[in-house]
């Protein structure tokens, strides 16, 4: 990652562009008041980037489907996600604001149901858990009604495991268990079971049913006291910040090949590429560059004479004095 964008106007260079060339304006003097002559401009740098989206949210809602992430959402924010009784109901991200009736306020971030296996790339959710890596808090949204036949210790289990693979450092945040739909409990033990685990695992446990409300209160409250404790830390790790640094080196390198003397290195290569070599006056520029930078000073002393080849980066030239 070379960059992390998540302050509102931000900005990074990952690149910068060439230096800019001179116009021939730029070298009149009052007796050449029309140099034929100009400096190109660098070239810039070319790369492709990936640019990934990751949604901002305080809070996110990780559950396998159907478990009712959305109608929590929708339950505890404005925003309108579709709800239905099926699995992936949901197929984008959602977010949405708990307004500060309960304290602050803060964003809740909903995304795909995530199934065993999600890690290895079956289902939909796994791609989607990299919007709730910003998060501080995580509401593991768990179906205690029974109604699928699944067992809601198992589920538990499961998603933190698909979790694990997918980023330790996300298995590691902060989890509090949503035991949702108790309106519709058919065995109460499925929660006892769940309640238990949570006990010994010290997790946090709130049962509510998004449907009615029942609970929502409590959570919410819990959530925004629970959140002032979590400072907002910076989760992203950049391993890599400056791509690029400017070169201001002036070196040049000169040796002798089958008696041809070779100049080479980045301060003649900047040079080279900044000439416009087939303009003679153009040609006094460069000779008068190279004479700056020591080049021609450095191949006298290497033993240049007069009627030499002297190969500048890839250009031949014949020595004169
Ligand atoms: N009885 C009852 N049903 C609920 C409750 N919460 C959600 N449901 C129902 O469960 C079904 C799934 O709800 P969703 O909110 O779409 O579930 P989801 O977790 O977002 O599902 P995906 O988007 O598919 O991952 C819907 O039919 C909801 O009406 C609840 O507290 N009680
Ligand atoms: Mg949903």
């Amino acid at each position: 990652m070379l960059a992390d964008l998540s302050e509102k106007d931000q900005k990074e260079l990952i690149f910068p562009g060439g230096r800019g060339g001179k116009g021939n304006s730029h070298f009149a003097t009052s007796t050449r008041q029309a140099p034929r002559f100009s400096q190109g401009g660098e070239k810039g740098i070319e790369k492709e980037l990936i640019l990934e989206l990751k949604l901002i949210a305080d809070v996110g809602l990780l559950g396998f489907p159907n478990v009712g992430k959305s109608t929590f959402l929708s339950r505890t924010t404005s925003a309108t996600p579709k709800i239905a009784n099926y699995h992936f109901t949901t197929l984008e991200p959602n977010l949405g604001v708990v307004k500060s009736e309960y304290g602050d306020s803060f964003v809740i971030a909903d995304i795909p149901g995530i199934i065993e296996g999600a890690s290895q790339g079956v289902g939909l959710g796994i791609q989607f858990l990299r919007h709730i890596e910003r998060t501080r808090l995580l509401l593991h949204v768990i179906d205690v009604s029974g109604a699928e036949g699944r067992n809601p210790v198992e589920d538990f289990k499961v998603i933190n495991e698909e979790l694990k693979q997918y980023s330790e450092k996300l298995s590691n945040r902060k989890q509090i268990i949503v035991a949702n739909k108790i309106d519709s409990m058919q065995d109460e033990t499925l929660y006892k079971d769940l309640e238990k685990m949570a006990k010994e695992k010290n997790i946090e446990i709130f049962k509510i049913s998004a449907v009615t409300g029942e609970g929502l209160k409590e959570l919410l409250t819990r959530v925004t006291e629970v959140l002032k404790t979590l400072p907002k830390e910076e989760i992203v790790e950049i391993k890599q910040r400056k791509l690029y640094t400017l070169e201001e080196k002036e070196e040049f390198t000169i040796v002798k090949e089958d008696g041809i003397f070779v100049v080479d290195g980045p301060g003649v290569q900047r040079i080279m590429r900044r000439v416009n070599l087939e303009d003679n006056e153009s040609m006094h520029y460069f000779q008068k560059c190279l004479d700056e930078l020591g080049v021609n000073k450095a191949l006298k002393e290497a033993g240049v004479k007069e009627g030499d080849t002297v190969k500048v980066v890839d250009w031949e030239l014949e020595w004169y004095d």
